[in-house]
């Protein structure tokens, strides 16, 4: 259930800080802290998993439900004109952090990906922005 050497299941005790923007009974999602885009969002099952596969049918349904209507939500609030969805597993596929997670990478017309912009946030007043933007029904 929590793995406590799992930097997704702190950040879900709050043990570590993070810029939330939803939470529920089984999910958390939070603003990536090495955004490809401004409003990258991680969407995490609370239940420690390492891969997708390791989930059980309702753990997956539930995340993956959760990942549509946030995605749903920062088309219509950021707004952005679309978004990649991206979902590592294992090292050899790049995944960082062993905690099974939904990239949502929101996209615009005419806009290219940058994967190695550590610098996309012009202030923390910006991210403040974005952040309150994103926000939905934090309980
Ligand atoms: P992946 O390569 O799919 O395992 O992506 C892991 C992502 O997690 C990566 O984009 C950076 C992000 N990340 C790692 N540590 C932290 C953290 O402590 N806080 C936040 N907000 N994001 C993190």
């Amino acid at each position: 259930m929590y793995n406590a050497d799992c930097i997704f299941c702190k950040i879900i005790q709050g043990i570590i800080p993070s810029r939330k923007i939803y939470e529920d009974e089984n999910c958390f999602a939070f603003m990536d802290i090495a955004p490809f885009e401004i409003g990258h969002t991680l969407v995490v099952p609370k239940v420690h998993a390492e891969f997708i596969t390791d989930l059980s049918d309702t753990n997956l349904a539930t995340l993956i439900l959760c990942t549509r209507n946030i995605a749903a939500h920062l088309l219509k609030k950021l707004p952005c004109d679309g978004f990649n969805l991206l979902q590592n597993n294992g090292k050899c596929a790049t995944q960082s952090v062993p905690h099974v997670h939904f990239h949502i990478i929101p996209r615009w017309n005419n806009t290219k990906l940058n994967w190695h912009n550590s610098k996309l946030y012009e202030s923390e007043e910006q991210v403040n922005e974005i952040q309150n933007r994103i926000t939905l029904n934090v309980e």
